[in-house]
């Protein structure tokens, strides 16, 4: 490829009129900001074990009373962005929360969408624009962007789940901030349920729900047995996946980060095309690995990990007897909605 002209090919005085006019010449950093074929990608795959998160965490509980961190979450920094930048992947924050029985993480709203996915322990909920939504293991629970939500904690043994959020996009757009509020007041009705069954949707006097996130709480229950019932009427499926998705719209769940849920069969290994959106992985049951070229992780537990974009991805169920199922967040439809996303084939 033909070499282009470097900074230092420049006579410094003209370099220094440039600076002082706020100006850049474009040819010695073109390569970079557009190089070959494949993206620069500051991303590295990256594994978190539960089993080294959990203690430190739970350490924390005792460092850090609540009214000090508002928010006690250790954060999945991705190395290759730099930890103090707290991101997990370009546009995908992850963190690991611990709520500790009694205690109230108050009421707030924020520009960035979050969601939760409860990794241990009963009896925490978090209210959600007047919603009061129950954690248990493997639920997803929405907080999208701009809606108050709150979490509290009724039961009697550390609640930790994993926060996923899009803040480092909404960051670094200038648009991140956040609103303290009051207790919120519960109001009647729940997502959940009324959006319980797939194919039928409330229609209170004959008109459909507005509201622009109906469903806030996708209980793990219903999830699950979507996956074990589409693997056993589908033998012939290889991806035995759902997507968490808006049952108004059908429309992804929330609009920057897509949420689905996959289930291996026993003993399967699924290839996954590379796609030009980063990837995370969060183990719900059973074991499996996540392999990329040149590394590969053992997911255990409710372990995670990240992989860049443009990446070929093979995940194996380790069990040869029992199904796994992994929760996976990924940045799809913003790559969608900027006209960006990609689909490789080998
Ligand atoms: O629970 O509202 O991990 O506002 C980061 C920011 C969790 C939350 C995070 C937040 C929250």
């Amino acid at each position: 490829m033909l070499e282009l002209g470097r900074l230092d090919d420049l006579p410094q005085d003209y370099r220094d009129a440039l600076s002082a006019r706020n100006l850049v010449p474009l040819w010695p950093s073109l390569r970079a900001v557009l190089p070959p074929g494949v993206p620069t990608r500051q991303t590295r795959a990256t594994h978190w074990a539960y089993s080294a998160i959990r203690p430190l965490l739970l350490q924390a509980g005792e460092l850090t009373p609540i009214e000090k961190a508002e928010r006690r979450v250790l954060v999945l920094a991705n190395p290759g962005h730099g930890l103090e930048n707290m991101k997990a992947s370009p546009a995908i924050y992850l963190g690991m929360q611990l709520l500790l029985p009694g205690e109230w993480a108050p009421s707030h709203r924020h520009t960035p969408n979050a969601v939760r996915m409860v990794v241990e322990g009963e009896g925490a909920w978090t209210t959600v624009d007047g919603e009061k939504c129950p954690m248990s293991r493997g639920d997803l629970i929405l907080t999208p962007t701009g809606l108050w939500h709150e979490h509290g904690h009724d039961g009697n043994d550390p609640v930790i789940w994993l926060d996923v959020l899009d803040l480092p996009l909404v960051y670094y757009m200038e648009a991140s901030y956040h609103i303290n509020g009051s207790r919120q007041t519960q109001l009647p009705g729940r997502g959940d349920r009324a959006y319980a069954r797939g194919g039928v949707v409330p229609t209170p006097v004959f008109a459909r729900s507005e509201k622009r996130y109906p469903m806030l709480r996708y209980p793990w229950l219903d999830a699950r047995a979507a996956l074990l019932s589409l693997a056993e009427d589908r033998p012939d499926l290889d991806c035995v996946q759902v997507s968490y998705v808006n049952p108004e719209t059908g429309d992804d769940a929330e609009n920057i980060l897509g949420f689905y849920a996959l289930m291996l069969r026993p003993g399967q290994t699924l290839p996954l095309p590379a796609r030009s959106p980063a990837t995370v992985f969060h183990q719900i049951e059973g074991g499996a690995t996540v392999s990329v070229p040149d590394q590969r992780f053992e997911l255990l537990g409710a372990d995670i990990c990240c992989v860049p974009g443009y990446t070929p991805i093979t995940v194996r169920n380790t069990s040869a007897t029992e199904p796994a199922f992994l929760f996976i967040a990924d940045e799809a439809p913003l790559h969608k909605k900027l006209g960006v996303y990609e689909v490789r084939q080998p």
